[in-house]
């Protein structure tokens, strides 16, 4: 029998990348985002390509009423979870703390951080009754340090990154094993979302430099869920060549 992978925030950069790839892997998938059309596209690339089932689950992970909904009602072939992918999130603006929207805070904090544990909350009853699964939640170079104007966003970062260290002290005594990836510049719609929709400004992040891309992070993925069942890949840092830390960056 395949196992069940559930990939937040598939609609579009990592998860996607991290979607295809669980489906390399032979993993059937539940696919979850807020844009409807791009998770169907996702489930007949996927299923017009492979022997895999897709699920999808179109949803806002800020609201749990949602979350709950969707979790509650996965159908039954489905229900069994042994991989939970949390990815889903976003930077929104990138101001002094001063001058920062409140709309932005709130979209960060409700995504990055209760997004992530609404769905874990729904997932982890489920793992603890077979006694085995394996949470990997997308962090973040600023969930380790703190740059200009990224405050709120390295916040939620830092708490992505505890919430990890919790569910992994947390669930020891059920077998789950429990990581994190951190990685620095990805380049995705992340930095579009950021700038909220400036495409010109989004390009300057990645100018005179080769940032990471998608698939790199989805062979990380790979690499964690494919260790034996006694080795479990704490965290893992992950940077482009051209990025030594949050702050320097070599452009040509
Ligand atoms: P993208 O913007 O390409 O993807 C973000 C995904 O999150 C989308 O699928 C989006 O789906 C989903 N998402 C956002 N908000 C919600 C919501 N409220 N409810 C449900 N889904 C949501 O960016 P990335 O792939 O780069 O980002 C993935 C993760 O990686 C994020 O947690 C990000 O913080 C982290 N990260 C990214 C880095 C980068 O440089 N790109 C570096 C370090 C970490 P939809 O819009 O359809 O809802
Ligand atoms: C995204 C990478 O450097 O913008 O998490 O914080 S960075």
């Amino acid at each position: 029998m395949k196992q069940i992978a559930l990939i937040t925030g598939a609609t579009s950069g990592i998860g996607e990348a991290a979607a295809l790839k669980l489906a390399s892997l032979s993993y059937n998938l539940i696919i979850t985002g807020r844009r409807k059309e791009k998770l169907e596209q996702l489930k007949k690339t996927i299923e017009e390509s492979t022997s895999i089932n897709v699920f999808t689950l179109c949803f806002d992970i800020r609201n749990w009423e949602e979350t709950d909904k969707a979790i509650s009602n996965l159908p039954e072939e489905f229900k069994q979870i042994d991989v939970l992918i949390n990815n889903a999130g976003l930077a929104a603006g990138a101001d002094p703390v001063q001058e920062g929207l409140l709309s932005d805070w709130e979209r960060m904090i409700d995504t990055n951080i209760k997004g992530l544990l609404y769905i874990s909350k729904m997932i982890i009853p489920g793992m603890i009754e077979k006694q085995k699964g394996h949470i990997i939640n997308i962090t973040s170079i600023a969930g380790k340090e703190v740059y200009a104007n990224g405050n709120v966003y390295c916040a939620s970062k830092h708490a992505a990154d505890a919430l990890t260290k919790g569910m992994r002290i947390d669930l020891l005594k059920h077998n789950i094993k429990v990581g994190s990836i951190a990685p620095g510049m990805v380049e995705t719609e992340f930095s579009v979302v950021r700038y909220h929709g400036d495409q010109k400004k989004a390009d300057n992040v990645y100018k005179g430099l080769v940032p990471l891309n998608a698939d790199d992070i989805a062979d990380t993925i790979e690499f964690m869920l494919t260790r034996p069942a006694h080795v479990n890949i704490n965290d893992i840092l992950i940077m482009p060549t051209a990025q030594a830390s949050a702050v320097y960056n070599h452009r040509s």
